[in-house]
């Protein structure tokens, strides 16, 4: 009976957060993050904000990589890509992420080009997680004139599948979009799509996969229950046992949290798995002045996700 009470007290007891102070860094704004662990490294890739005091619009030229090992003590390594890795480029880094294939790390990101049209994937490689990162494919891995893309070109999600197929995830405002890429991870394979079953979908997918499932979070901009006003968002998360779809909406896995945009990263790094997300909470922090934070992150036998408690410290 003490086992039984014991287990049914820890089933009941709040999950715990993790154990660092939330936001992990405030020597700067960071925003976007997207993790990526290598042995027992966690990297964390960010957007920097640099919005002034009572700014009304990001202001953004680079992205900062930090690090870490037991997610509650952080490196924070600099600026490792900006606008001018991308000589096509001219303005707005915003959300990215790194994936790793065959000894080289892929820089993904959101970025204005220089021309007509807006928002861009680029991408950018390395021989190591924190670079030096050069532009890997002298132009746009997709861009407006991409068939189907689309019309906002922001935020994009990198998925190397067990037998090697990588997928391209991104989208906002105006719906998600997928394509398959090449094993050279620059170039496209066959048409892009419109995934099904992510509902309210708003920005910021991140894609991974557990035992045998694929999982996409994304910020869902709706009042249903998550959020306060329309102007936040929360983190959806959708499920399906093809990387391309259709996805089975499963639920909120992050509710509102104190900036307008909300935009998230799952990762697992030493066996406990984490969400990094970013919020306003730092000092003198805001809508376009945000901050980096993580919390630990728990699955329910049947694969769905706990609501990630957020620290907020
Ligand atoms: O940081 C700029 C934009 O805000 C990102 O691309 C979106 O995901 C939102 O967080």
């Amino acid at each position: 009976a003490a086992g039984c009470a014991a287990v049914l007290a820890a089933s009941l007891a709040p999950v715990p957060p993790a154990s660092a102070a939330n936001p992990v860094i405030t020597t700067v704004y960071t925003a976007d993050p997207a993790p990526l662990v290598v042995g027992n490294t966690m990297y964390v890739y960010a957007g920097r904000d640099e919005a002034p005091t009572g700014g009304t619009n990001f202001v953004m030229r680079e992205w900062h990589v930090l690090s870490t090992t037991d997610a509650a003590n952080w490196t924070h390594h600099g600026a490792r890509a900006t606008i001018g890795t991308f000589p096509w480029a001219g303005a707005d880094a915003w959300a990215s992420e790194v994936e790793y294939r065959n000894g080289r790390y892929y820089w993904y990101t959101s970025v204005n080009g220089n021309g007509p049209g807006w928002m861009n994937i680029g991408v950018a490689v390395a021989d190591s997680p924190l670079g030096p990162f050069t532009d890997a494919k002298g132009g746009p891995l997709i861009s407006d004139s991409t068939p189907n893309s689309s019309p906002l070109n922001i935020d994009p999600t990198v998925f190397v599948d067990d037998d090697g197929q990588a997928y391209l995830y991104w989208g906002g405002y105006w719906g998600p979009r997928a394509v398959r890429l090449a094993a050279n991870m620059i170039d496209t394979v066959g048409p892009v799509t419109t995934p099904q079953g992510l509902s309210n979908f708003w920005e910021a997918p991140f894609m991974f996969k557990r035992n045998g499932l694929y999982y996409m979070i994304y910020a869902a901009n709706d009042t249903q229950g998550c959020v306060t006003s329309s102007s936040y968002a929360c983190q959806r998360y959708a499920t399906a046992t093809n990387p391309m779809g259709p996805w089975t909406h499963r639920g909120v896995v992050l509710g509102q949290v104190s900036s307008t945009t909300n935009h998230a990263g799952v990762a697992q790094l030493n066996g406990q798995w984490y969400m990094v997300y970013h919020n306003a909470d730092a000092p003198g922090g805001g809508n376009f002045r945000r901050s980096v934070a993580v919390d630990r992150m728990y699955f329910n036998a049947d694969g769905s996700i706990v609501p990630v408690v957020q620290t907020r410290t």
